[in-house]
Order: C-alpha cells, then structure tokens, then sequence
C-alpha cells in the first residue's frame, strides 16, 4: 500500500517533471509513509525516497525501509536536513516540488541545501491524489465515524435541562477517547438554544433549556483519520419554525445524500441542496457550502458548493451537511460522511437522522 503510495508521488515528479520533491507537512508525511511523528520530512529524488527525522523516532522509523524509503537519522537538526538535500540535488536549476502549506521560515532554511532551484507547488497534486480513498483508508474512517455515532447516543441519555454546552462538549470528546479516539477531530461545536444560528459557534457555560435546539457537530481522530457528523435536536417540543425548518433541513440532506454517486459534480451536490432550501424561501440562511472531503484532515478536497469544479469519483469520502440558520432563533444541519459508489453513496455515521425530542 505504501508502495503504491510512493509510486504515486513518483508519477508526479514525472508527469510534472521535476527532479524532486520535498514533503513536510504532517498529513502528508503520514500519507506517504504511517508516520505520525512530528519533526520528520520525506524528499523524493525521481527514483527514491528519503525519510528524515530525529533520535526520538528513528526506532519507529527504520521499520520504513520495508516500504521502501530510505531512512536517514537527522543529527543536527536543519543542518543535516539541507547537508542531505545538497548531497542528492547536486546540479543547478533543478525542478522542486513543494507544498504551499511549509511555513516560510522552515522553506528559507530548506533552501539552503539547495543549488539555485525552480520550485513548483504540488499542495493541488497531492490533494487530489489523496482524495480517493483506499480501503484501508475508509475501514479507519468507518471506525472513526462509529466512535462519534457511540458519542452521540451516550449524549442523548447524558443531556438534561440545567447542563451546560460545555459540559456536552467535554462528554462527547471524553466518551470518543474512551472509545479509541486519538483525540477530537476538530474543536466540538455543542451549542444551545438561539446560538444555533451561528453554523460554527463555540460551547459556553450556557445551560440547556426547555424548547432548546441542540447542534454537536463533532468528530474523532481515529489513527490519524477524521469523522464527521452534526446533529440537531431538540429539549422538549421545538417550536414551529424550527420545526419546519428541521424538515427541510432533512429533506436536503436526504435529497442530496441520494443523489451522490460517481461523475456527478460537486457543484450539482450542492444545488440539490440548496434548490429545496430556497424553494422553501430559506436559501438567504444557507450561507456555507453543502459539503468537504475528509481523510487525514477534517476539511480536504473535493468540494460541494457554487465553486466548485469537482467531479465525483468512487471512494471519495464527503460530507453532506446543509443547514438553516436564523439569527435570534436558531439553526438546524445535519451532517453525514458519506464514501461515493458507482451507483450512489453509503454514510459511515449511522446515527438516525429523524427529528429527536428529549
Ligand atoms: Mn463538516
């Protein structure tokens, strides 16, 4: 797997013709080659691999070899890395790849090493070969995302009027570490009552109360891989609006959610969306795109929304969360990740989509 991973970056450096590419960003380290260090950096030549890092990993790293990298010890931090980078890129005006994400101290540093290079930004290269998923990739995520749906159900007997936001996010994120979480996969959203009209709002010490609607939009990291989810709900009888909004909410979500398959596009996924939010004169209170791949990081490509140019393709994994917010009222969305087929798509959360009333 970790081979074929290689080969792919390889293919880059060819179809774009570059002499090398130096990769630093944590995602992308692990993508390459398991590793969750921090600290480390993989530099391809056109034919090999190199994996750099330091004492404290270099016991977990050496087993890398097996994949094929060759594995360096860095001993004197930012000195070894660019005495190794002038050793393989010996001539003038080669060809580099790099991620646009590499802060400019650390690439300033990098460069050093390096004899008068023409560098080239592969971050788009790289997102898109990390956009379909192996099966390896989706069983995590399919763990991932069953550790958030265990989450939620303990939370639906955990809240009670008089809990705070806080205290639900702080449960949720300790019942998915109970669970095998590595840790959340983004900062829970656990809000309350008319603050639910802001779409990422952040838990306070505000208590829950008769009426409230209820938005977790959560996830966990699952060996290095993110779920997604967002629920609403409801502590007693909603009020009429929201009720009405929650069914239209639904509805998007479903719609969309079944329309996904493979070759469709990103843009059309989110026009099935937003189509029957606006029918129903909401599309002004819909004001963030329908859905984002997910994988090693919680937002990633392709994209669902007006921009987007992304087609389809099988075992990409998405998420599928339209919403309505009122601001001095609340919102409703509900979120699924969803991995995308031939002939449509299956969510990995399967917590319902029904509207609760606690
Ligand atoms: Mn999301």
């Amino acid at each position: 797997m970790y081979k074929n991973r290689i080969k792919s970056m390889l293919d880059i450096i060819a179809k774009k013709e570059l002499d090398g590419a130096i990769i630093t960003s944590r995602d992308n380290t692990m993508y390459f080659s398991s590793f969750s260090g921090t600290d480390s950096i993989i530099i391809f030549t056109r034919e090999k691999a190199y994996f750099a890092t330091d004492f404290r990993y270099i016991e977990t790293a050496s087993s890398l070899s097996s994949y094929g990298y060759e594995v360096v010890l860095i001993e004197e931090g930012l000195k070894s890395i660019t005495t190794l980078l002038s050793k393989l890129f010996v001539e003038k005006n080669i060809r580099i790849g790099y991620e646009n994400t590499v802060s400019y101290g650390y690439f300033d540093s990098l460069k050093k090493g390096l004899n008068e290079c023409v560098y080239a930004d592969i971050t788009e290269d790289l997102l898109t070969i990390r956009s379909i998923k192996d099966k390896t990739e989706i069983s995590l995520m399919a763990k991932a995302a069953s550790i958030a749906d265990m989450a939620f159900s303990h939370i639906l007997k955990f809240v009670k009027i008089g809990v705070t936001e806080i205290e639900i996010a702080a449960e949720l994120e300790y019942v998915m570490k109970k669970n095998g979480a590595s840790f959340p996969a983004f900062d829970t959203i656990a809000i309350s009552g008319k603050k639910t009209s802001m779409p990422h709002g952040v838990p306070d010490s505000k208590k829950l109360m008769n009426h409230d609607a209820v938005t977790l939009d959560f996830g966990a990291n699952y060996k290095g891989y993110c779920s997604d989810m967002t629920r609403t709900f409801f502590m007693g009888t909603p009020s009429f609006e929201l009720e009405r909004i929650y069914k239209i909410v639904f509805k998007a979500q479903k719609e969309a959610q079944d329309y996904i398959k493979e070759n469709v596009t990103g843009f059309n996924a989110d026009k099935v969306a937003r189509d029957i939010i606006e029918s129903e004169g909401y599309g002004k209170f819909f004001g963030h795109s329908t859905g984002h791949g997910v994988g090693l990081l919680i937002h990633e490509e392709p994209r669902l929304s007006v921009k987007s140019k992304a087609v389809l393709k099988c075992n990409m994994a998405v998420t599928v969360e339209p919403g309505i917010y009122i601001p001095d009222l609340g919102g409703v969305r509900i979120e699924n990740t969803v991995i995308v087929e031939k002939g449509g798509c299956y969510p990995l959360n399967h917590s319902v989509k029904e509207l609760i009333v606690i």
